[in-house]
Order: structure tokens, then sequence, then C-alpha cells
């Protein structure tokens, strides 16, 4: 049995710092995991690249060959990449063991978990190669101080969970920006019915019933749980990956210690 981490979220949230974080943590925990990266449109990396999705296809070379801009032309490459990304997986595994534990580093576009089959397509055929796989869904701290915000960040993961059919673990990233953690911490884990309050007091009347079932919808999938990640502090990080551990069955037997991030705040 393999275990993977699908490193998704909107654009710049913090999806390649977090893999480069979590790789230099599992180094320093003397623990293997391998890098992997599914963005065609990478530039530079601060960790270790074990796959690389560019020797498929790039997007500079498919921007400069067919003129296309940066977002038709990353679709261009996920339409490319539908033939050949598992049957490249294939060929790459050969140079790995059964259990490996591999984090892929994907692209920002939502549309590409949406509108193109090929992420879907990939996760399962990872599932067919003895894969346990989670979404890492990774959302910027900075987005989540309002209930409108929290409410179309959940969307945009919900979106996700829906194409992909996976357990999910959302982040809120970027924790060290945030100077109010007050304001924030009604959103980590909220009740359904302060969330419902909040939205009815920002928007008009009319938007009332469309309010209750937004809520209904986000709680019902259980997408209103965010785990918040401080880069700076090494037990957030060891606790986030307790949880993503936790959600693919990874080192059951293992005793992960494991400490609440809130202890660390006042450190
Ligand atoms: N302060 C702070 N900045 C961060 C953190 N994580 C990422 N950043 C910054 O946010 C920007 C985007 O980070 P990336 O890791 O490239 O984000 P990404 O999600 O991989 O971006 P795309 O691949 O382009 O979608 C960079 O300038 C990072 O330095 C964090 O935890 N704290
Ligand atoms: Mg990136």
């Amino acid at each position: 049995m393999g275990y993977a981490q699908l490193v998704i979220g909107p654009a710049g949230s913090g999806k390649s710092t977090y893999c480069s974080s979590l790789y230099q943590h599992c180094e320093t925990v003397r623990r293997s995991i391998h890098v992997m990266n599914l963005d065609p449109a990478a530039e530079n990396f601060d960790y270790p690249v074990a796959m690389d999705v560019r020797e498929l296809i790039s997007l500079d070379d498919v921007m400069e060959e067919l003129g296309l801009g940066p977002n038709g032309g990353l679709v261009y490459c996920m339409e490319h990449l539908e033939d050949s990304l598992n049957g490249w997986l294939d060929e790459e595994l050969d140079n790995y063991l059964d259990d490996e534990y591999l984090v892929f580093d994907c692209p920002g576009q939502i549309e590409l978990y949406s509108h193109v089959p090929v992420f879907r397509n990939f996760v399962e055929h990872l599932k067919r190669r003895n894969f346990n796989v989670c979404v890492v869904y990774l959302l910027d701290s900075q987005f989540m101080v309002d209930v409108t915000k929290f409410i179309s960040g959940c969307m945009a993961s919900l979106s996700a969970m829906v194409q992909l059919e996976l357990p999910h673990v959302n982040i809120l990233s970027k924790m060290d920006l945030v100077t109010n953690k007050k304001d924030l911490e009604e959103f980590l884990d909220p009740e359904p019915t302060f969330l419902l309050s909040e939205l009815n007091k920002r928007m008009a009347p009319q938007y009332a019933k469309l309010n209750k079932s937004l809520i209904e919808l986000v709680s019902s999938y259980s997408m209103v749980s965010f785990i918040p990640l401080d880069l700076r502090k090494d037990k957030s990080i060891q606790y986030v990956l307790a949880q993503i551990d936790n959600c693919i069955q990874y080192g059951e037997d293992a005793d992960v210690k494991v400490r609440d991030f809130d202890e660390d705040e006042d450190e």
C-alpha cells in the first residue's frame, strides 16, 4: 500500500511552499517522502523534485509555440496530459517501492479540476496502483476573515471534492501573516447557525433562503473545518501531517506525537 497527498488550492495559496516545508520537516524527522511536481507552469522549486511533469509538457513551451496565454495554455497542457499522465506515472513508479509516500504539488487553477478530467483519471489510476490518496486543500488565511470569503472558500474546496471524490483535509495557509488570530478563530470550526446568522447580517434579506441552502450544503459535506498551518512552527506542520496521515491511514500503528496547534500560540 502506498500513500499520496494531492496538494491543491487556488493560485498562490502556498502549495509549493507547503510541499517544501513538509519535505524539510520529514527530512529532519528522518521520514521518507517524495515530492512530485504536477504543475506544467512551475518555475523553480525549494524541494528536490522526485518527478517533474514538465518532462512531458511545460507551459512556457505551449505559450511560445501555440501563442496561448497562461490560462488557456495551462488548460491545453492538461488536455495534452490526459493521454500521457498515467503511463508516465507507471514508468516513474518503477523507481519506487510499493509503500512510498508521495506528495503531488498541483497547479492552482480551479477549472483544471472541474472542466478537465485529467486529475480525476490520475487519482483513479493512483488508487488502482494501490495508493491511499487524499486531497490537501490549501486556502490562504488572508481570505478567511469574514463570512462571505469563508463561504466562497468552502465552495471552491467543495467543487474539488465533488470532482475528485477523495477525502479532504482543508488547511488555512500563511498563518504567520494573520495579525488578529481572534478574528479567524471563529471560522476554524464554526457552528452552522453562527455562519448563517453572520451571512444574513452581511447580505440583503432576499438572500436569506439562498444563505440557508449554502450553509446546509457546506456543513452537510463537513466542509466547514480548517486546520491552521503556520510554517514557522514545526509543531504546526507536525499536527497537520498527523491529520493527513490519519486520513490516508498512514502509520496507523505508529505512535504519532500530536500537540494541538493552540498550545503553541503563546510560545
Ligand atoms: N508569509 C508567508 N508567505 C507564504 C507562505 N506560503 C507561501 N507564501 C508565499 O506566497 C506566495 C505563493 O506561494 P507558492 O508556494 O508559490 O504558492 P502556490 O500555491 O504553489 O502557487 P501556484 O503554484 O502559482 O498556484 C509566495 O510568494 C510565497 O513565498 C506562508 O506560509 N507564509
Ligand atoms: Mg506552486
